[in-house]
């Protein structure tokens, strides 16, 4: 089981208090499709996604931005069972949409990015630090049900 020091609690309350879902979902899946462009081939129902300002403008994108961080947050709402509690979203990953599961790092790394560029300074190394280890937990458990 993973273990949670009262600090790394509190830098990942501060991360998400932070975060406007809507428009970090957003900036996050863009760069994501943008700098990664290989992970656009799972989006093909979303329609247009040929430059970053079409993907910027897209609803589809925005909305899915706002479910990927609904789903971390749920992660975050139970941080000792992330395991558990991402269970069905891994099989669905692995099963129905097949995304290779090196994406979720390269999607996480880009969220990373976009926290860090709104919080600068605040955002500091030991902050940092608590939330890649949440962000590590969150991948190995989606990554659970591929085999
Ligand atoms: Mg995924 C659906 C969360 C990475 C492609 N993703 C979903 C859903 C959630 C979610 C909560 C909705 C599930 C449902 O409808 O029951 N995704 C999620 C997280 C992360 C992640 C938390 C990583 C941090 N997803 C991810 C990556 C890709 C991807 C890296 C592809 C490169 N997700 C994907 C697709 C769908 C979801 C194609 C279905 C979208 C749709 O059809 O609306």
């Amino acid at each position: 089981m993973v273990v949670w020091t009262a600090e790394e609690r509190v830098a990942i309350q501060e991360v998400f208090s932070r975060l406007d879902f809507e428009s970090v979902g957003l900036e996050t899946l863009t760069r994501c499709l943008t700098v990664y462009p290989w992970t656009q081939r799972y989006f093909g129902s979303f329609g247009n996604l040929y430059s970053a300002e079409a993907i910027m403008a897209n609803p589809k994108v925005k909305a899915h931005g706002v479910v990927v961080l609904k789903g971390l947050e749920m992660a975050f709402n139970n941080m000792d069972n992330i395991k558990a509690t991402f269970a069905s979203l891994s099989e669905l990953h692995s099963e129905k949409l097949q995304v290779d599961p090196g994406n979720f790092q390269l999607l996480g790394d880009c969220l990373t990015v976009v926290i860090a560029s709104r919080m600068r300074t605040e955002f500091t190394a030991e902050i940092q630090a608590a939330w890649q280890k949440f962000l590590a937990v969150v991948i190995a458990a989606l990554r659970r049900q591929y085999y």
